[in-house]
């Protein structure tokens, strides 16, 4: 049996720690587990590291860290380098780096951002969706082979002759694979995770609050997302109700559904409303306005769902289609219309900065949000992730890809500094983009008032002008 233990790369300038929980490496957990593993999912937050708010930085309690056969990291594209500098500390025989950065960039086209020199701290990479392919590697492990050596699917490494990358598995069967192993999630959950403006949301924020994923992949074509045209892959209501037991049996009583599109297959998305209602969950779930349905909602409202995330993105009927959202504003506004008149928070998300943008489509944007009056909103500033198609096809958005994009990702939105922006646009430049967001935070802040600011040490001290952090990518 190998000792593993695994992690989220550090996100203290991200979000709120304590309102997540990463869901990949739970069901790694899981699969290692009932693989025969000895394995530790601990949060990079608790009693690991801290963050240095004069200095900006990242600050690791090497003392804290305790040695492994292997440690798996998960990494996004904005903290991967905090994960980096994790592993870089970490006294584990080998070091794993898996999770969307590393899949998102070496599945991709761009050659010069798989260098070595991206991603030293770490022995292996592995791509895709890994509960199958990392027991391999851990088993190869435990038995003193070389992994290189295992046909392990998914793996890269680098050594004098270059990369190697050792092909890809066939997506795991989600109806097979053990569930997330919640109970060794080791900070717990918290409440406030779901929160806003109806007497059931604002009853949910003191309630502890897990997530959940039961349906991978999104058919739709966006062209900001990293998720976009994948399989849809659900897992079995039976499944969902036993993940939902569990969580009550950890003292969870509200749950954010972090499926893509929960609504898409709408009989599903009523069996796990009845889950739901059976054992007694408040919930929020996201939707797409093509998926309205007014019965579909009131069916949901009744059976406790709090909140319903729609990705908006935007009030201009252009900034929509260069997206390829496959909306339109007027379809966005009836369907948060549908979605308040069903008692269900409509929180909307909104992003600014995509190519395209100039001031009249911002104003656009405002004259939205003035006409369809969402409850809640949250503001991203684009940024080109890794797997999007804007990261993949630049150019068919008239932009390029600095070579020092990874250098600003993360800090991208969390300075006060419009060079931090990493996109060039024809069409305005860093400083007016930078403007135009403050003054679009301000304006959401006295229009709705309701922006998701939760973010650890940022709440109090930051002032909105240039200050104010991220928010997740319709989430
Ligand atoms: C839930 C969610 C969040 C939550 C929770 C994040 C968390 N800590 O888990 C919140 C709202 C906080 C969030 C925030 C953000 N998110 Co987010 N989020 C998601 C979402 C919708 C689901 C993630 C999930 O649970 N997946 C289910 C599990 C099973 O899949 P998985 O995590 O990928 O894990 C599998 C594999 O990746 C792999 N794997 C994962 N980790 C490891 C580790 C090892 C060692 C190995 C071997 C394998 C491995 O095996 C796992 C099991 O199959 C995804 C979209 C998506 N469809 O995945 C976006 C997504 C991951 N988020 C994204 C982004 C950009 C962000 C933000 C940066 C947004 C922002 N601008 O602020 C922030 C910051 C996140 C961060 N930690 O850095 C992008 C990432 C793109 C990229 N190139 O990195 C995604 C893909 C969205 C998108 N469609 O573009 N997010
Ligand atoms: S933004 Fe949402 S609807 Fe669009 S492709 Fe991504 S997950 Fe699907």
């Amino acid at each position: 049996m190998a000792k593993v233990i695994l992690l989220d790369s550090p996100s203290w300038k991200l979000f709120d720690p304590t309102m997540h929980l990463n869901l990949g490496i739970l069901y790694l957990a899981g699969t290692l587990r009932a693989a025969g593993h000895d394995v530790k999912v601990l949060d990079s937050h608790y009693g690991l590291t801290s963050w240095n708010k004069k200095q900006d930085t990242l600050t690791v309690m090497v003392d804290a860290l305790e040695s492994c056969d292997v440690l798996g990291i998960s990494a996004t594209t904005a903290n991967v380098h905090w994960g980096a500098q994790l592993a870089d500390a970490w006294p584990a025989k080998v070091k794993v780096l898996g999770g969307p950065h590393a899949s998102h960039i070496m599945n991709g086209p761009h050659e010069r951002f798989k260098a070595r020199r991206y991603f030293e701290s770490f022995d292996y990479l592995m791509v895709d969706e890994c509960e199958e392919t990392f027991v391999k590697f851990c088993d190869a492990v435990d038995q003193k082979r070389d992994p290189k050596m295992s046909s392990v699917p998914g793996l890269v490494w680098w050594d004098a002759l270059g990369r190697h990358a050792l092909g890809h598995a066939p997506l795991p069967d989600v109806t097979k694979l053990p569930p997330p192993a919640f109970d060794l999630w080791a900070s717990g959950f918290h409440s406030g995770g779901l929160a806003g403006p109806t007497d059931r949301a604002s009853k949910a924020s003191r309630l502890m609050t897990a997530s959940l994923y039961t349906m991978r992949g999104c058919p739709y074509a966006c062209t900001f997302c990293a998720d976009a045209r994948t399989k849809v892959r659900a897992e079995t209501a039976e499944q969902t109700e036993h993940q939902i037991s569990v969580l009550k049996g950890l003292g969870v009583g509200a749950i954010r559904i972090q499926d893509d599109t929960f609504t898409i297959l709408k009989d599903r998305a009523r069996a796990i409303a009845d889950i739901m209602s059976r054992h007694g969950m408040v919930w929020r779930g996201t939707t797409r306005v093509n998926l309205v349905d007014r019965d579909l909602f009131s069916y949901l409202s009744e059976r406790g769902c709090a909140e319903l995330g729609f990705g908006v993105e935007h009030g201009s009927a252009r900034m929509l289609k260069a997206m390829q959202k496959g909306t339109t504003p007027e379809k966005n506004e009836d369907s948060v219309r549908a979605c308040r008149d069903a008692g269900i928070v409509a929180r909307c998300f909104l992003m600014i900065g995509f190519p395209g943008e100039t001031r009249e489509s911002i104003q656009e944007m405002k004259d939205w949000v003035i006409r369809a009056r969402p409850d809640a909103c949250t503001l991203s500033l684009f940024t080109p992730y890794p797997g999007s198609d804007v990261w993949n096809n630049p150019g068919r958005y008239g932009v390029e890809l600095p070579d020092d994009a990874f250098a600003r990702m993360w800090q991208l939105g969390m300075d006060d500094d419009p060079e931090a922006i990493v996109l060039d646009l024809p069409t305005m430049s860093k400083a007016e983009l930078f403007d135009a967001r403050c003054d679009m935070i301000e304006f959401l802040e006295e229009e709705v008032g309701s922006l998701d600011r939760r973010k650890m040490g940022m709440t109090a001290e930051r002032t909105i002008r240039g200050k104010i952090g991220l928010e997740g990518p319709g989430r």
